[in-house]
């Protein structure tokens, strides 16, 4: 087993600065002692070279920096394509979560039903006509799903990545109108707290990975550290109270490793800068060490 670890430090999809020192927070925590054990083999790749760009507003479109997000998810899909092509697993550090564009574009072409685990406090269906805020990382599962401008649906040279049966969305408590009808027309499976508080951790888990088992040949994770409780992660720009625990997110990914399914990861909107002694990050690299298989016995 080999791993192969992306940095993708770009906080052009949102406003907060900080978020592009996500892959350096996160490597700074340990990722790779914590994550030795599990590997034969594991190449950090460096980060994808992002600079420091002057925000832009499409004129037409009103999306911050699109060309920008464009064209560095573009380097990030060839990347993670060749990781993939090569046989090592894909891991990549955000970086604001319109990376996740870039990461399933270089996963995707190589599964027939890609399934996506969207492990987070928003939905990230947005479209330019449905934001409120002209951010693209609050889109890019619609994009991912084919629906979105043209110039972040076409990387890679294909679109859609993934079919909307193949999508779970696992912790979400804010949702934008546009996002709510979209979730109800293309009939996406969600599992909002309400579902997590009433049927526990387990039971989401166990039926997300039956679900997907049977309708998938290969599972990519895109975890949104919002998705888990501002109190425990406050290092990400868009905290949203009320989130999943410390806890039950580690009895999900120890799940998950279980199961076998998980073939890509990206963890994402770490922002050392809003977190405390780098907590979010911390808890990032542990969450990625259950995912691959640590236990206390
Ligand atoms: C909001 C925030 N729905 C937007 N989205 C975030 O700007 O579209 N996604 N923060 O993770
Ligand atoms: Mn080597
Ligand atoms: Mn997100
Ligand atoms: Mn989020």
């Amino acid at each position: 087993k080999k791993l192969s670890i992306i940095g993708m430090p770009m906080d052009l999809g949102q406003m907060r600065r900080g978020v592009d020192m996500g892959p350096s927070a996160i490597r700074y925590a340990g990722i790779n002692e914590r994550l030795k054990p599990f590997f034969d083999e594991i190449h950090d790749l460096g980060d994808i070279a992002i600079g420091r760009p002057e925000v832009i507003v499409d004129q037409e479109s009103k999306l911050r920096n699109l060309d920008l997000v464009a064209e560095k998810n573009a380097l990030l899909a060839e990347k993670v394509d060749e990781a993939v092509q090569a046989g090592w697993f894909p891991l990549v550090l955000g970086g604001d979560h319109s990376i996740a564009i870039g990461t399933i574009a270089g996963v995707a072409k190589h599964y027939k039903n890609l399934g996506v685990i969207w492990y987070d406090a928003h939905g990230d269906l947005n479209t330019a006509e449905t934001s409120p805020s002209g951010n693209i990382h609050g889109m890019p599962l619609a994009v991912s799903l084919g629906i979105g401008h043209s110039k972040l649906t076409e990387i890679g040279g294909y679109t859609p990545k993934i079919k909307p049966e193949n999508v779970v969305i696992i912790g979400a408590r804010s949702l934008d109108e546009g996002e709510r009808i979209l979730i109800k027309e293309k009939g996406i499976k969600v599992y909002t707290m309400h579902e997590i508080d009433r049927m526990g951790m387990a039971k989401v888990m166990e039926e997300t990975i039956a679900y997907l088992k049977e309708r998938t040949d290969g599972v990519h994770l895109s975890l949104d550290l919002d998705g888990l409780d501002p109190s425990e992660c406050p290092g990400v720009g868009t905290p949203v109270i009320g989130g999943i625990s410390f806890r039950e997110s580690h009895l999900a990914m120890e799940m998950l490793e279980e199961s076998k399914i998980i073939t890509s990861a990206e963890f994402v909107e770490v922002n050392p800068i809003l977190d405390e002694k780098n907590k979010t990050a911390s808890i990032a690299v542990g969450l990625m060490a259950s995912l691959f298989g640590e236990k206390l016995l």
